[in-house]
């Protein structure tokens, strides 16, 4: 039913072709970032779950690789992959330490859904089935995330139990024998049928003391989410090797990882060589995945995300950021300064695969608008409202409708604050990323055109508003590096 195929993002990764959902086994090793993902081989929709690979050096250039983990009598469901550096598995070969993958293992027959290990001492391009660690009898037990907790010496696996909407956590010495410590959740701000896909890690407080920290669970849930389709939620606490405890004060309200309608299933990379925490999401929503166009591959990731914690009055605020690994892929700037707006579109000449920093004249009382419109006159509008403080990415007009169940229009109220509204805007072909107050609003949108090129302009929305500056970057194809 579309008219024209959606074009394939250049800086955002997508597999070569058929169906792709969430991020997997996310590890820096050997100079290469991996990124697994769940994939179906064998066609554009869900099915046939298999552990699909690519790796690369720079977060943005991607390499494709053959399947690293496929469907067996089980389906390879969501999980994570460590370095085991002290060789406590046994897996590793001639000193060198292993890759291990611990992951759902989904049985279509039975239901059940049990954790499984596998293991690589190839840098990830080829892996060995250890087989099944950990069996409660459960059809609802998945996504483990497992990372190595210094104090304790253990491993640590956070997975959910998905439709009691639980985060349990297990520890182990060797990753393949498993003890159960504690249970997380249901929580009052969780109102959706399940929790997917946890992640578990420590964040430096980015506006608090020298050195202050504190840990964050990240949990997706399969609906209701800020706009009523899918999303995440993330928790703020302690962790101790063993629980998880709330933050005192911490008040039970949803915390929305991305208030717009395409960012889910998020996980970060263990062993980054900077320290810095980097995640990534699936780049739809659950609910209208199977309907959007494949071009060949239905499917897209977001852009990687570098993560920090903000204190904001009482309250917590996991802050993202484009990974810097972006501006060094930045061409030649576009500025503009003073733009005063009227109703009428000003035309700006900009690509449809940019990075922009835009800021907005706080005291001009009307709303204005960014707008991209495609050869069929069909506009996705990205903007700001005054009057209510907040940021808008509307796709009401900006191809065909996606799904009756949610808005198309996505909001994001920003924090009290004088001075300009500044924005850092992500834009690629089909995927709008924008980022407000610091990172700590952030919308993530797909947009699916009618056809042919898209055109910029920005207006005011009634009366008159001003752009105090706009800079603009087309972000240069990739280049791969040699191997
Ligand atoms: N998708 C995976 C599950 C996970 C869900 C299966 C979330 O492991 O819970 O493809 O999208």
């Amino acid at each position: 039913q579309w008219p024209a195929p959606d074009p394939r993002p250049s800086f955002h990764f997508a597999p070569e072709r058929n169906w792709m959902n969430d991020p997997n086994g996310l590890v820096f090793f050997e100079g290469e970032y991996h990124l697994f993902y769940q994939y179906n081989p064998h066609g554009d929709r869900w099915g046939h779950m298999s552990w699909g690979h690519a790796v690369s050096r720079d977060l943005l250039s991607w390499e494709h690789l053959p399947i690293a983990i496929p469907e067996t009598e089980v389906m390879a469901f969501s999980g994570s992959a460590v370095i085991d550096w002290k060789n406590t598995s046994g897996f590793g070969r001639n000193g060198k330490p292993p890759m291990v993958a611990i992951y759902t293992g989904f049985d279509p027959v039975t239901k059940n859904q049990s954790q499984f290990v596998a293991y690589s001492t190839d840098r990830g391009r080829t892996f060995s089935r250890h087989g099944k660690v950990l069996d409660i009898g459960s059809a609802e037990f998945r996504d483990p995330k497992v990372f190595w907790h210094a104090p304790t010496q253990r491993w640590v696996m956070v997975v959910v139990k998905a439709s009691e909407k639980k985060a349990a956590f297990y520890s182990s010495r060797d990753l393949k024998q498993w003890q159960h410590e504690s249970d997380f959740g249901p929580t009052a701000s969780s109102t959706s049928v399940n929790w997917e896909c946890p992640d578990l890690f420590e964040l430096p407080v980015a506006n608090g003391k020298p050195g202050e920290k504190r840990w964050v669970l990240a949990v997706s849930q399969g609906d209701k989410g800020p706009d009523n389709g899918s999303g995440g939620q993330y928790f703020v606490g302690a962790f101790d090797g063993k629980a998880f405890t709330l933050e005192p004060g911490w008040e039970d309200t949803p915390h929305w990882q991305d208030l717009g309608a395409d960012f889910y299933a998020s996980q970060s990379w263990s062993e980054v060589p900077d320290g810095r925490r980097i995640w990534i999401g699936w780049a739809t929503d659950l609910r209208y995945a199977h309907a959007i166009p494949t071009t060949p591959a239905r499917g897209l990731m977001t852009l990687p995300r570098t993560l920090t914690l903000r204190r904001e009055g009482a309250d917590w605020r996991l802050a993202q950021a484009p990974v810097r690994e972006l501006e060094s892929r930045r061409g030649a700037l576009t500025q503009l300064e003073d733009l005063t707006l009227g109703e009428t579109p000003v035309p700006l000449k900009l690509g449809e695969s940019l990075d922009m920093q835009l800021a907005i004249d706080p005291q001009l009382a009307s709303q204005v608008a960014l707008s991209l419109t495609d050869a069929q006159g069909y506009t996705l509008l990205i903007g700001y409202t005054p009057a209510t403080r907040e940021v808008f990415i509307d796709r009401t007009r900006a191809g065909p409708h996606v799904h009756d169940a949610f808005p198309d229009r996505n909001i994001a109220a920003l924090p009290p604050g004088d001075g300009p509204i500044t924005l850092r805007l992500v834009v690629d072909r089909s995927i709008v990323e924008l980022f407000a107050a610091d990172g700590t609003r952030v919308i993530t949108d797909r947009f699916f055109r009618g056809g042919g090129a898209l055109s910029w302009s920005a207006h005011a929305l009634g009366g008159r508003a001003r752009i105090q500056s706009l800079r603009a970057w087309p972000i240069e194809p990739a280049v791969l590096p040699g191997r």
